[in-house]
């Protein structure tokens, strides 16, 4: 089987530092998550950044100190956010695109997301899509529920999208799929044969989708973003969480890809 992809997905946009004493804030702070989480195994990092009053931010001075902090100690793939925070405008969304990371998270919709909406209409879509294109970023496709992946194939025909696909399955977000082994075979089944997938899902549902996926042969990502518990009322760092699924894939006999494994994966230019 391929080499299982982990995406450490350290930040995000919604947890806070009251919330955990482990999350990495300021750009240092950050690399110095990153460092740790690609000796472990992690070969992708989704990123987020925060301001100087830890708010989540996509302010291209601060993605871009954080991105040069990571080169300097990594070869990991920085794969950048367009979705942001819930509330924020495409504007202010797209902005690390413009530093040309290797690649970018586009989410194929709109989705109900707890108590929010996370809007992504079709006009965005396409713009976000097309910039991508433009500014050589590849993107992975985030599917909160199903009908997202018929919009990510029409990006595809509509040429807005080329090469190996790539899609990041968002599991267990109130308002989105749930998280169930049935709900993941279905993704998977809808995508196609020849594209990558990796599986993301929320709070207590990271672990056992993650889990899922070592043998499926897809890809896991895990980290602060998407669930802050290691186990029930024991908090994690992001470390803790890659550390978890580097010693379980293992035990499934399938080896860790590095970033340049990743890159051959997912058909990334550097490669
Ligand atoms: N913070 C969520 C509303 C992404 O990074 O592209 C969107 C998100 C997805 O985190
Ligand atoms: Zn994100």
């Amino acid at each position: 089987m391929e080499k299982l992809i982990i995406t450490a997905a350290i930040v995000g946009a919604e947890i806070s530092k009251e919330q955990t004493p482990y999350l990495p804030i300021t750009p240092e702070e950050i690399a110095q998550d990153v460092e740790k989480v690609w000796q472990t195994g992690a070969s992708i990092v989704h990123l987020h950044v925060r301001d100087q009053d830890g708010n989540a931010t996509q302010n291209k001075e601060i993605y871009q100190e954080a991105i040069e902090k990571i080169r300097e100690r990594t070869d990991i793939i920085v794969q950048v956010s367009t979705g942001g925070a819930v509330g924020m405008t495409t504007e202010e969304r797209i902005q690390p695109i413009f530093l040309k990371p290797e690649m970018a998270t586009l989410t194929t919709g709109t989705v109900n997301f707890g108590t929010e909406i996370f809007v992504n209409s079709q006009t965005t879509i396409r713009y976000f899509a097309q910039l991508m294109q433009k500014n050589g970023v590849k993107p992975e496709f985030e599917i909160f529920d199903v009908g997202m992946i018929n919009n990510a194939m029409q990006l595809v025909k509509e040429d807005l999208v080329r090469g190996h696909l790539h899609f990041d399955f968002v599991m267990g977000v109130p308002g989105g799929i749930p998280a169930t082994g049935k709900n993941l075979l279905h993704l998977i089944e809808n995508i196609p044969n020849d594209a990558s997938w990796s599986v993301a899902a929320v709070g207590r549902h990271q672990l056992a989708m993650g889990m899922l996926a070592i043998p499926l042969g897809g890809h896991v990502r895990v980290g602060l973003e998407d669930n802050i518990y290691f186990s029930k009322g024991v908090l994690a760092s992001n470390n803790d969480l890659v550390e978890r699924i580097v010693r379980l894939s293992k035990e499934f006999g399938r080896d860790i890809a590095k970033p340049n494994e990743a890159r051959q994966i997912l058909g990334l230019n550097s490669a």
